[in-house]
């Protein structure tokens, strides 16, 4: 036990001993000393494998069950007493039902196990962006996790004193059937709930179930924002601007977050900061502008993909003190995974843990990967190479930009310019991408998701747009917003985009219409860079790739509106009027066909 007693708390540990039944009861207390005593107890019990320590020192590899690897949104809930609150896009449940539900899978499902109690704060311990929580699990592979992805242990309970407000996030991994799978998110009691999972973005309830879903909720009541962005700091001659970017999971929101400046603009003296990779909390500064907070204090991110051409500073940050989870094993203790980095070992086992080895494949001759396409590594953040100096500052940074973006193959061009804050929410809620790996479902097709939000908002969608738009008045001084799409194709299916270091002239575009420079053309869906408006030194694209990727056809844009209007239509009256007011505006202006 602690020294320091919160009733309120104990009265829940105790609770939930009675209902779970652990054999014994551990409180974290944030130790190294504790670190390595627990990391050992994982590597007994078979939850993590160590790797060769010489090569990666402090690293561990762990497999989850194949049958969970993903955020389950289907068993992913608000339980709010009235359906309204999470509207369409969520799915609901009564608070009464979801209690009584996870109760039934709870009941004694941690004997035979230590229940770890986790104090964590979401955001620097004390920043005034910051959040307590309390996570009780029977995962110790959970324990090794958060220990990295937040502030954990006593000084969060000296924080939290005698009467603290707290997230009770409760989790336990019960006997990972799908069939006792829920995700739970009581907005109304400030808990979470989430059985049968061990994947990190069902079982880390600092990341998405508290820092978003819950956040989310409260931030609409506290005025502020919780959203699905990076927050990443451009420095040239000695100043530093701050922009933050919500794209949809595995997006390469940490790529861009990590972005080494590429030599035709390193010349000029630039600089990338990073600050956050996945979770922006924003909140308006004394002087009047938007500041923003990274919640979390390590990545989760997407290893397939991830090498020392597209994000040298992650492969750098993963060198040590890092957790694996379902890639390749090689049979000397290294890891490994499709598009990573150096060879692949001789051989090894696989995500599923089954034999594998380079060019193997199945039975109708269709290679086997090794890792699973949404396979993590979990690293503390402070090992960033590019860590911003002030990345832990309680006050925040202030945010010059907001940028939206999707992944789609066509319609959106390289970068636009929302034309003020009400039509940049309609930009931010109107976003589409192609469905990728982060989450079970059909990877490529098409699916609307207003601000990258649509798994994370805790609350009704159309009250969230309101909440947005009602934002943007009360911020003096609001950042610009910007939708960007690295993922525009030819029509011979190549990336017209280099993408990842390139990416900054992009932002150097947006940075400069910030400061009321940068060469635009107005179009129907806002500002494009002018033909010379974008910095391309060094950068041999093809001849005409330049202009496909800054069309805007609005024939293209008119057959969009059909969907946009069904996916707005589902809100009802929770929709806000202005929303309603920008699609019939953008209607108009693309009826006009006024193309630059
Ligand atoms: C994530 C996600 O893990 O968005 O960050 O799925
Ligand atoms: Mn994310």
């Amino acid at each position: 036990m602690t020294h320091i007693v919160h009733e309120g708390l104990k009265a829940w540990v105790d609770e939930t001993v009675k209902l779970g039944q652990p054999d014994q009861v551990y409180w974290v207390d944030g130790s190294q000393e504790e670190r390595s005593r627990l990391t050992k107890r994982a590597i007994a019990r078979g939850f993590i494998i160590p790797l060769d320590q010489e090569k990666y020192p402090g690293c561990y590899y762990s497999r989850s069950n194949p049958n969970d690897v993903a955020r389950t949104e289907h068993l992913t809930y608000i339980c709010t007493r009235k359906r309204e609150e999470a509207g369409p896009t969520n799915n609901w449940m009564s608070p009464e039902d979801g209690y009584a539900k996870s109760k039934e899978i709870i009941k004694g499902s941690m004997a035979g196990r230590t229940m770890y109690v986790i104090p964590f704060s979401m955001g620097p311990i004390g920043s005034p962006f910051s959040k307590i929580g309390v996570e009780i699990t029977d995962s110790l592979y959970v324990v090794l996790n958060m220990l990295i992805m937040a502030r954990v242990g006593h000084k969060v309970l000296d924080q939290l004193g005698t009467a603290g407000a707290f997230t009770k996030c409760l989790h336990t991994r019960a006997d990972l059937d799908v069939k006792h799978r829920l995700i739970l998110h009581f907005p109304e009691d400030n808990a979470i709930v989430s059985t049968g999972s061990a994947y990190g973005g069902n079982a880390l309830l600092g990341k998405k179930c508290l820092a978003l879903r819950i956040a989310s909720w409260q931030a609409r009541k506290e005025n502020w924002l919780a959203e699905h962005m990076l927050i990443l700091g451009i420095e040239k001659d000695g100043k530093t601007e701050y922009v933050t970017a919500a794209f949809p999971s595995a997006c390469g929101k940490t790529n861009l977050a990590m972005l080494i400046p590429p030599q035709g603009l390193k010349a000029k003296g630039y600089r990338i900061w990073t600050v956050g990779d996945d979770i922006a909390w924003l909140r308006i500064g004394p002087d009047g502008r938007l500041w923003a907070c990274n919640p979390e204090a390590g990545f989760f991110g997407v290893a397939p993909g991830t090498n020392s051409k597209t994000n040298p500073n992650a492969i750098a940050t993963m060198k040590k003190n890092t957790i694996f989870t379902n890639v390749v094993l090689g049979d000397a203790l290294s890891v490994w995974w499709e598009d990573g980095e150096g060879a692949p070992p001789a051989s090894g086992t696989s995500w599923d843990g089954k034999p594998w080895k380079p060019g193997l494949k199945d039975k109708d001759g269709k290679p086997v990967p090794g890792a699973h396409p949404n396979s993590r590594f979990t690293a503390p953040a402070g090992q960033c190479p590019s860590i911003a100096p002030n990345w832990e500052d309680p006050k925040g940074v202030p945010i010059s930009a907001m940028i939206f973006g999707g992944r789609r193959e066509r319609l959106a061009p390289l970068v636009f310019e929302a034309l003020d804050w009400a039509h940049g929410v309609y930009v931010g809620a109107t976003v589409a991408s192609e469905r990728t790996a982060a989450a079970v479902g059909k990877v490529g097709e098409v699916r609307r998701d207003p601000m990258a939000m649509l798994p994370f908002c805790g609350y009704n969608m159309g009250d969230y747009f309101g909440h947005w738009l009602r934002m943007g008045g009360d911020i003096p001084k609001p950042p610009k917003i910007f939708h960007v799409n690295w993922f525009r194709k030819d029509s011979t299916g190549k990336f017209l985009w280099p993408g990842y270091g390139e990416n900054l002239r992009v932002l150097e575009w947006i940075l400069a219409r910030c400061s009321g420079k940068g060469k635009a053309v107005q179009t129907p869906i806002g500002w494009v860079p002018a033909k010379d408006g974008l910095d391309l030194t060094g950068l041999n694209l093809p001849a005409g790739a330049m202009d496909k990727l800054l069309e805007v056809k609005p024939d293209e844009w008119t057959a969009e509106l059909d969907g946009v209007k069904s996916f707005f239509d589902q809100f009802g009256a929770a929709l806000p009027e202005e929303l309603w007011k920008q699609f019939e505006t953008l209607k108009g202006r693309l009826k006009i066909k006024v193309l630059a």
